[in-house]
């Protein structure tokens, strides 16, 4: 993840700890225009030799004598990730990538040898069919989250092909797009945003304008999106670990909660518990209420319902009913005493199911609200 990154979610891990949602949402809104107005990194990666120094040159119009050429070859050409500036949009950088799935650069390392997760956008280039690499590749940008595009390269060699052939040159970009689609048809999952078929070398046949169209339009938003993307997975990934932490602590609280409710309204005791899970997600509580849950309505019942016992112990210990009285009554009647111990447990198991109630509901408008705030402004 590049350093940015880091920096903002650390920045908002703490503002979303502190004051939640909301708080974010007004970061967020502060820092909108700087984002938007972030460098963007455009990776060109893909298979050895299938363009990429090719076209980087060829859309900064450099030749091979000029400064910032990027040295063509046989494969294995390009070293390591060097950075060009795009010739007339100074917000978006390209970055010419060795190719994968050689030797030298086998597909086991090159996704963290290459820091992938640095850069914005992909241009995964290939220039036969898109091939097994390629797909490992995708599957791996898609798991980061990484907006990519497929360039199909050397659509110049086609045309040459075409006329030695004697085949028809009107239809060689549909039927390589054709090609292209029913390939990556049994890969559903890895739609990418476009496929685009080029000539690094003559840029005049082919798609090159409409690949450096599509760069322009998507690029400006990029980096706030990646922004966007990655705290919006980032405070749901804090939201999820509250939200565990809350449920692993279910059992004590129910056990607490089963001893309390034979001195104090049940509604209550439910009522605080689900003021406090409000408070652990930084939730205000405004109109929201457990008490007319139905869910909860009819726990509550039950749980009355069960809490006789209860009582019953309740006035012994504060001496309403002798000692001496109830221990007579424990020792003739020996079911008195289990059905406290059964009242007691029957209204832990159902404290714990209602307190689970109230803390998905919580975990619920938790999510909701960060959605609300934050991720709407996408
Ligand atoms: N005909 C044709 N040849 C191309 C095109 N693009 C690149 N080439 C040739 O293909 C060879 C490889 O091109 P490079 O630009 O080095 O490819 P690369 O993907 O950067 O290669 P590595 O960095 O080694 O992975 C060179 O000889 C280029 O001249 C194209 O659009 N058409
Ligand atoms: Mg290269």
């Amino acid at each position: 993840m590049d350093g940015k990154l880091i920096e903002v979610k650390r920045r908002v891990e703490e503002i979303y700890r502190k004051g939640g949602a909301g708080a974010v949402e007004r970061y967020v809104e502060e820092n909108i225009d700087q984002w938007k107005n972030a460098k963007v990194s455009i990776a060109v990666t893909g298979g050895a030799a299938t363009g990429k120094s090719t076209f980087i040159n060829g859309i900064r119009g450099v030749r091979p004598s000029d400064k910032g050429f990027a040295q063509p070859g046989f494969g294995d050409t390009t070293k390591e990730p060097r950075k060009y500036k795009h010739p007339t949009n100074d917000k978006i950088e390209f970055i010419d990538l060795p190719g994968f799935g050689t030797l030298k650069f086998p597909m086991s390392n090159y996704i963290q040898t290459m820091k992938i997760s640095d850069y914005d956008y992909f241009l995964i280039f290939f220039d036969k069919v898109i091939s097994e690499n390629d797909v490992v590749v995708a599957k791996e940008l898609k798991k980061m989250e990484k907006p990519f595009c497929f360039v199909r390269s050397k659509v110049d060699v086609d045309y040459e092909n075409a006329i030695y052939d004697g085949r028809q040159q009107d239809t060689i970009l549909s039927s390589i797009h054709q090609s292209v689609i029913q390939s990556l048809a049994n890969y559903e999952s890895l739609k990418a945003d476009a496929i685009f078929v080029i000539s690094g070398r003559k840029t005049n046949i082919g798609e090159t304008p409409e690949l450096l169209e599509h760069m322009e339009k998507r690029m400006p938003v990029m980096k706030y999106e990646s922004i966007m993307r990655s705290l919006d997975s980032f405070s749901a990934d804090i939201i999820e670990k509250k939200y565990q932490l809350l449920k692993s602590s279910l059992y004590t609280k129910s056990l607490s909660l089963a001893f309390k409710v034979i001195r104090y309204d049940l509604k209550d005791l439910l009522e605080e518990a689900y003021t406090e899970y409000l408070n652990a997600f930084n939730i205000k509580k405004g109109k929201q209420s457990i008490r007319t849950d139905q869910t909860i309505l009819s726990l509550v019942k039950t749980c009355e319902q069960t809490n006789l016992m209860g009582r019953s112990l309740d006035l012994v210990f504060k001496g309403m009913i002798s000692k001496a009285i109830f221990q007579r009554a424990m020792f003739a009647f020996p079911a008195v005493l289990y059905g406290v111990i059964v009242s007691y447990r029957s209204n832990a198991v159902k404290m714990h199911a209602s307190l689970e109630t109230i803390l998905d509901k919580a975990h619920n408008l938790a999510k909701e609200d960060y959605e609300k705030h934050v991720h709407s402004k996408l």
